[in-house]
């Protein structure tokens, strides 16, 4: 394939706190989803299905497990000139916290360098953390049909949903003519409101949904992103630069009406990997014209002794006992479940390696549970980070929601935390035989 003129920035991560703890040993696009991918996945897979492979991934700092993601999954034909090239804020979490990209806007800008290459004509700005597929090359068709200086991806969002986004009302021939950053008040969202039946005459179903949401996907000219990179110090471009291009430059929105979800918080994150397990999930890997690509393993088929498992992804190289009940979760690589297990409603990610028996004979010598959930344990309504050592009869079991609320509180403990009402194990963890909350 030719070198082509357009390369793709994907802004993997600001300081990760929303997806804490998962993102404390990991950056971002890192963080394992539907047992056997990564978050970086969906966005790379998107451009290469597009036909786009001049690839930047901007992170804050470079794991070692995104390194190695990276050069394990995404090989080129070095005549082609596609690469996935990582650029870092820095290469540790403890360095000094002024060399930190500030927003999104911030990030792009000490990269001008690669966007100012001879040759580049359109840079496509994609997040790290949403789960969607998208053929970017009709995006491009659409900037350059209206000839447009910035093109934004737009899905119909609820009224709800709306203070969550970027919302932006458009003329008739979809120039964005007003563009507001989480618009928080009825007044606010009423002043960008767009009518349902504007969107479906476009073909695109509004399902009684009245806001225009910015997906937080942009193409841009190369020279237009420059100028406003330059022209200020504008951090973001969802609070600063959009809100003040809508003047200056013809800003077109994209329409998309597809399944799209934002999967940077724990809440967002667990929910769509469990939805991902049940029945008809909404999203689907195995789309043989547009796949997800991830690490090719050699890791042998499950193994799994007996019991009743229903909605839930069991993925390559897992060893389950007898008698488990495993109900709408995930099971990541190489999961070791003991006999009489009971999962429910939850994420469990696995292990980085085996354990051979002699290891796991000798961890339980030295009165130490081995990798994995071990017989007799329940885990209910949790994300277990991969490499947890879960003993024998633990109830890792999230707290119903008091009276009137929708979860039990936020609350740390030395052993994990506690969000949105669901349980999250950090990586590495022990829960030793007879540990209870
Ligand atoms: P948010 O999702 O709140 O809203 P933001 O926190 O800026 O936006 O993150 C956008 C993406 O950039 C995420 O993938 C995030 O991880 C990444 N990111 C953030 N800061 C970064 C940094 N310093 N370096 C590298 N990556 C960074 C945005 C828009 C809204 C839009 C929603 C859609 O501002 O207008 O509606 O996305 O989800
Ligand atoms: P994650 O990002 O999901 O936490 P990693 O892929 O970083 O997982 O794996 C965690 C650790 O496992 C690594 O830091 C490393 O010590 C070990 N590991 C796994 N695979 C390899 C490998 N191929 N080479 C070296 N170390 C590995």
């Amino acid at each position: 394939m030719a070198r082509s003129s357009l390369i793709s920035l994907i802004l993997g991560g600001g300081k990760g706190t929303r997806l804490f703890p998962l993102t404390q040993l990991r950056s971002k696009p890192a963080v394992p989803l539907a047992g056997k991918f990564r978050l970086i996945d969906i966005p790379i897979s998107n451009c290469l299905n597009s036909g786009l492979e001049q690839i930047y991934l901007l992170t804050q700092f470079n794991s070692v497990s995104l390194h190695r993601h990276i050069r394990e999954s995404y090989k080129f034909d070095r005549f082609g000139g596609g690469f996935v090239e990582i650029l870092a804020a820095q290469q540790s979490q403890d360095e000094a916290e002024h060399d930190w990209y500030q927003g999104t806007a911030d990030a792009v800008r000490k990269n001008l360098r690669y966007i100012e290459q001879h040759g580049v004509e359109h840079v496509l700005i994609l997040s790290g953390d949403q789960l969607y597929r998208m053929n970017y090359a009709k995006m491009l068709a659409t900037h350059k049909k209206n000839k447009a200086d910035v093109t934004i991806g737009a899905l119909p969002v609820t009224r709800e949903q709306a203070k969550g986004f970027g919302i932006m009302t458009l003329n008739d021939g979809g120039r964005v003519t007003d563009f507001t950053e989480k618009p928080q008040t009825e007044e606010a969202i009423d002043a960008v409101r767009t009518d349902p039946a504007w969107m479906d005459a476009r073909g695109i179903k509004s399902n009684g949904r009245d806001c225009l949401g910015s997906m937080g996907i942009y193409l841009f000219d190369r020279d237009v992103l420059v100028d406003l990179l330059k022209a200020d110090d504008a951090e973001d471009f969802g609070k600063e630069v959009f809100p003040r291009a809508i003047n200056s430059q013809h800003v077109q929105a994209h329409l998309f009406d597809g399944y799209w979800e934002d999967i940077g918080t724990i809440r967002s994150f667990y929910e769509a990997n469990l939805q991902l397990a049940g029945q008809n999930p909404p999203f689907d890997f195995a789309d043989a014209a547009a796949p997800i690509y991830t690490q090719s393993r050699y890791l042998p088929s499950s193994r799994i002794g007996g019991g009743k498992i229903t909605g839930s992804l069991i993925s390559d190289g897992c060893i389950i006992g007898e008698n488990c009940t495993i109900e709408n979760s995930v099971l990541g690589l190489r999961s070791y479940i003991g006999d009489g297990v009971t999962i429910r409603d939850s994420v469990v990610m696995g292990a980085d390696f085996y354990q051979e028996a002699h290891h796991r004979e000798g961890d339980f010598s030295v009165g130490r549970p081995p990798v994995g959930v071990g017989d007799g344990s329940t885990i209910s309504h949790a994300i277990v980070d991969k490499n947890c050592r879960i003993g024998r009869n633990i109830d890792f079991v999230a707290p119903p929601a008091p009276a009137g609320a929708h979860h039990a509180p936020d609350a740390d403990h030395d052993w994990g935390v506690l969000r949105d009402g669901i349980l999250v194990l950090p990586k590495n963890t022990e829960l030793p035989d007879g540990w209870s909350m």
